[in-house]
């Protein structure tokens, strides 16, 4: 995944996505996880003002890791077959967060929520312009997904630390995929398979009025 010494490639990151669905359009698990593993080491490479946001999700992903090598791995294969064995066992705290350790559904969920940001951000890059601030187009996609989620204190603290994201054209550097036209190519071809995996994500929590687990 690394490109150079210290460089992550956001291409090779965003293609993970795209392994993500199975031929019934299901959401594989593993390609997930793995994704969001990428996202988190690119975030890494930003610098040490972001470990609070790394660390909340590295905490997230192993819980998922777990529950993937677990006895009960195979319910663990699809999201699809999570919802279905989670809500079948009862093993989901649907009013308050229980004492247990935390349910792959409420786990999901907090990620799914990230993903949105993700897209709107991505989206936001591939049509901005050279002088577009990136901490501008970075809030602005978490004040329209992830912000709704979080307390207050979490609001302030993530909308600081995006000030010292780098330049457009600079960030669009750090992808290490070529010149910053190279990477809103790149963005274009890959937002279709994050979009795609973030709508049937939420169609299925819909479906089982799962976007609100607490
Ligand atoms: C080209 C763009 C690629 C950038 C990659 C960035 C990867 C970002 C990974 C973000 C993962 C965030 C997961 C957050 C999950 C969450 O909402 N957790 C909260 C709730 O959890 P709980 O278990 O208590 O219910 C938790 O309170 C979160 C705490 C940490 C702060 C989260 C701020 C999220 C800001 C997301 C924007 C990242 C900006 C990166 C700059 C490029």
């Amino acid at each position: 995944m690394a490109n150079g010494d210290d460089g992550v490639c956001l291409k090779e990151v965003l293609v993970t996505f795209q392994s993500c669905l199975s031929d019934q359009q299901e959401i594989l698990m593993d390609p997930y996880i793995a994704g969001w593993k990428g996202l988190v080491r690119f975030l890494n490479t930003l610098g040490a003002i972001f470990s609070f946001i790394s660390k909340d999700a590295v905490a997230k992903i192993q819980i998922m890791e777990n529950y993937r090598s677990s006895e009960q791995k195979s319910q663990y294969l699809t999201l699809q077959s999570m919802v279905k064995y989670e809500l079948a066992n009862n093993l989901m705290d649907l009013k308050k967060q229980g004492n247990h350790s935390p349910s792959g559904c409420r786990t999901i969920l907090r990620l799914h929520r990230a993903l949105r940001w993700l897209q709107l951000f991505l989206e936001s890059l591939q049509v901005s312009t050279e002088d577009s601030s990136t901490a501008a187009l970075c809030a602005e996609a978490y004040n329209a997904s992830l912000a709704n989620h979080h307390p207050w204190l979490i609001r302030k603290t993530a909308l600081l630390s995006f000030y010292v994201l780098p330049a457009r054209n600079d960030f669009l550097e750090l992808m290490n995929v070529g010149t910053p036209a190279d990477a809103v190519a790149m963005l274009e071809e890959a937002l279709p398979s994050i979009s795609k995996v973030y709508d049937i994500t939420q169609a299925l929590y819909a479906q089982h009025n799962l976007l609100d687990i607490p």
